[in-house]
């Protein structure tokens, strides 16, 4: 059984210890040694994208450990540790439920025939009065890749509706733009194997240790093993990440690109850039327009360390400091997460991140990357790599693309034009679409939008409206409160499909039981559903999610996103595989862009490194200047509201909440005050505490300590009983319409 408690886990991992011991068996009261078998798969949490080995006697799961071979080594967090009992929650989602009375009624048991007929027959009807505009899918970066591409198909080729978004836009979306326009590709060149060789990392908007546990082992094991590996944490907040930091560099919040550019600037400055590299391999360009080296520079002075100390708060020293080290203890490795994607300007902050290495030539070498931290298991493979979004189509192409289009039409063999030629709405306008009436149906998969999406009060009013189908496994889920339709989903290792994490790595979560209840698989729900409302079948002539994977592996070949050597029995015999790889006997991609080891970079190339996503094969080093958060604090609300997450509860905590050691640790919301503030507000730990911002107001009982910096106050999102996003404005950044759910103005005052 478990031997670690969570306190002295985030003890042994703040300190850099190794926790090996977590690749024991967990929960559900049975030793492992009474597994009969050992079933592979893949963690249902975070981008880290464990592998795992699920214990199984009878048709029960027993017993869960770290698969030994996959990137994770045999080691799992206490969330992932904890699996099993969430299987067998008694809030599980049993029968599929109608409201056959409308939105006023309450949800009815019924048969699968009534529910998927029930929610056809609207879908049919919507399609038919109003047009495939008027329809919609909100996914998931954790529904399983089959899931993904097979709804991502029913949508755009078979209802012709570009309305395919999801929650990825509210996570990555920034960092797929920064890669993209950086780069000319999406997904990052370098893999967790960096970190192993990185000498200095530069951790940015991220809170690794709570929300990435099993990679800050990792980071804090190569800390461990020589006193010239250097970390920066730059944060505003003393998170437990920042605890191993050599530099921990506290800023006000939503000012980091001018910290950013103080270091580019010390770096030009000092001549720590590297010329030769920059000069061959990268362009400046200045929104659309391309500029010199020399307008860079002058572009950079505004950028003096004194005048960044005059924005952030950050002594011009420090921000000295932080160049030098960048530079002068590469191997240098860049990490971030939603610090930088959840903000009006995440693409420009991704931008800044990629221009640090570009500008140093500290990139595509062993320890030396940009490496985003993906949040949800399946964002990349599932989402990203799919082109379920609304901008999106498979394999990296653009709806907005006519030959794009054309490609994809070719090998779905569909007839030409049938994919819409415009862009369809993204997450907000989705939901401001529903709300205004354009939008009349939606089929949510595997999300719960009613706790997570921001200005909650505004975006659910669509929910109210709009007719409602939904798939899920947890009866507590939010957005059942608003469902017209319900169909239980089979849960993680109860069906099989693909997960792809942060480093490009595909892997096989195996079926290990059957379904609780009458769940079923999502796919077989998508697929009968979709069938229903009249896609045609030739269009998803899926027996299984076998099928599915075969389809896109072979369709993977005509993309940079090349995994056609990823065969099912491949997966299944190995623990994940890192794309680019093209055959059967490819071994996987640990660096893209390089000679050598990239499959897409010819061996007779004549330089070593070679951007192929841009047409002149340069990436871009961009001028992106500061411009602050969407809603600063100012007199009328002093304080900075932030949130985010906690190690032992996973977003809206349908699944950690059924685990009584999670919730115990974390049983409801609260915020954090700085002592100094506190003082000032006579509030102690413990007081309820208001926060008003200019959309809502809530209590909070106060935790007073210093993580937060004077004028900031956080509070974590996962509570069902206190919803946050109620307090959050919805101002997303105009790229890549992620939303900024880390800045906003609050009032804050003991009830
Ligand atoms: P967050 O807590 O959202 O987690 O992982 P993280 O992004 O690491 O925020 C990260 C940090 O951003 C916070 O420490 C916050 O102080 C900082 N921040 C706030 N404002 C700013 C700013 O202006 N600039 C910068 N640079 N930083 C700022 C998120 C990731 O976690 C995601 S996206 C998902 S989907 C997963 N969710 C998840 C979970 O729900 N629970 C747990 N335990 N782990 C998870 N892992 C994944
Ligand atoms: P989850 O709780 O992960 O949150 O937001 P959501 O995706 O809405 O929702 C997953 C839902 O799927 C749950 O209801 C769960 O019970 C259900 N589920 C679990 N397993 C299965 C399955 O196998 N099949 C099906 N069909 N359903 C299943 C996450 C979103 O939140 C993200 S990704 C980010 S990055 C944003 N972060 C963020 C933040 O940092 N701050 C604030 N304030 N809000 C945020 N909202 C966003
Ligand atoms: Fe699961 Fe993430 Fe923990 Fe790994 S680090 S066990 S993927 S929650």
């Amino acid at each position: 059984m478990m031997s670690l408690s969570r306190r002295e886990f985030l003890k042994v991992t703040a300190a850099g210890i190794a926790v090996s011991v977590l690749a024991g068996p967990a929960m559900a009261g049975q030793q492992s040694d009474e597994a009969d078998k050992w079933v592979k798969g893949v963690c249902r949490y975070c981008g880290t994208g464990c592998g795992v080995l699920v214990g199984v006697k009878g048709d029960k799961a027993v017993a869960i450990k770290g698969d030994p071979n996959n990137h994770n080594q045999g080691l799992l967090c206490l969330k992932g540790a904890m699996l099993i009992p969430v299987i067998y929650a008694e809030d599980r989602l049993l029968k599929p439920m109608i409201r056959k009375g409308g939105k006023g009624d309450k949800l009815t048991e019924v048969s699968w025939d009534e529910a998927l007929n029930f929610a056809a027959d609207r879908f049919k009807k919507v399609l038919a009065e109003n047009g495939p505009k008027a329809i919609a899918y909100y996914g998931s970066g954790q529904a399983l890749t089959e899931e993904s591409y097979v709804a991502n198909k029913m949508w755009k080729g078979g209802f012709k509706s570009n309305n395919v978004d999801g929650n990825p836009r509210l996570c990555m979306a920034s960092a797929v733009a920064g890669y993209i326009s950086t780069f000319g590709k999406d997904e990052p060149m370098g893999t967790y194997d960096d970190i192993d060789a990185a000498t200095c990392f530069f951790i940015i908007g991220s809170n690794t240790s709570e929300a990435h546990p099993v990679l800050f082992q990792r980071i804090a094991k190569r800390k461990e093993s020589s006193p010239n590996v250097k970390v920066i944490v730059a944060d505003p907040r003393r998170t437990n990440t920042s605890r191993i930091a050599d530099l921990h560099i506290s800023f006000k919040p939503g000012t980091d690109l001018a910290l950013m550019n103080g270091m580019a600037h010390v770096i030009v400055r000092d001549e720590m850039d590297d010329a030769r590299f920059h000069g061959k391999y990268c362009n400046f360009m200045k929104g659309a327009d391309a500029v010199t080296f020399e307008d860079y520079k002058k572009f950079l002075e505004d950028y003096t360390p004194e005048k960044v100390e005059a924005i952030t708060g950050v002594s011009a020293a420090t921000v000295v400091k932080a160049a030098k080290m960048f530079v002068e203890s590469a191997p240098t490795i860049s990490l971030w997460c939603m610090g930088i994607n959840q903000r009006v300007q995440g693409v420009f902050a991704n931008n800044l991140i990629h221009n640090l290495h570009l500008l140093t030539g500290l990139i595509c070498k062993p320890g030396s990357t940009p490496l985003s931290l993906t949040g949800q298991p399946n964002a990349c493979g599932g989402v990203r790599d799919v082109g379920a979004l609304a901008h999106l189509l498979p394999g990296g192409r653009l709806v907005e693309n006519e030959g794009h289009r054309k490609e994809i039409e070719e090998l779905w063999k569909l007839p030409p034009g049938t994919i819409a030629p415009a862009n369809g709405r993204h997450t907000i306008a989705l939901y401001e679409g529903m709300a205004s009436g354009d939008v009349k149906a939606v089929f949510i998969h595997c999300t719960n939008p009613a706790h997570t999406l921001p200005n909650l009060n505004k975006m659910t009013k669509g929910l109210q409206t709009a007719f409602v189908a939904m798939t899920e496994c947890f009866k507590s889920a939010e957005t059942v409160k608003y469902a017209d339709v319900v169909f239980p989903a089979a849960f993680w290792c109860e069906t099989e499909g693909v997960y792809g994490c942060t480093e490009r790595r595909y892997a096989l979560i195996e079926q290990a039981i059957k379904p609780s209840g009458e769940a079923r698989p999502a796919l077989d729900i998508l697929m009968e559903f979709g069938k229903r409302v009249g896609v045609d079948p030739k269009l998803i002539p899926f027996a299984n999610a076998a099928d599915v994977w075969e389809e896109w592996r072979l369709m993977s070949a005509k993309s940079v996103y090349n995994f056609a050597g990823m065969t099912r029995a491949r997966l299944k015999k190995e623990s994940g595989l890192k794309w680019p790889c093209p055959t059967e006997s490819h071994p996987g991609t640990n660096r893209r862009y390089v000679k050598g080891y990239d499959p897409l970079v010819p061996d007779n190339h004549p330089d070593p490194i070679f951007f192929y996503g841009k047409p002149n094969a340069k990436a871009t080093i961009f001028l992106r200047p500061y411009v602050g958060p969407f809603e600063p604090a100012d007199a009328d609300y002093p304080f900075v509201l932030t949130t985010g997450r906690v190690i032992d509860h996973w977003h809206t905590a349908t699944m950690t909440g059924t685990v009584p050691e999670l919730q115990k640790a974390y049983p409801g919301a609260y915020v954090e005050v700085n002592p100094e503030d506190a003082n000032k507000l006579k509030i102690a730990n413990g007081d309820m505490v208001m926060l008003e911002t200019r959309r809502d107001k809530m209590a909070f009982p106060a935790r007073v300590t210093d993580t937060c910096m004077p004028g900031l106050v956080f509070t974590p999102f996962f509570d069902p009983k206190l919803l946050v996003n109620k307090l959050f404005h919805d101002a997303a950044d105009p790229v890549s319409r992620e939303p900024e759910y880390k800045i906003c103005a609050t009032k804050v005052y003991k009830v």
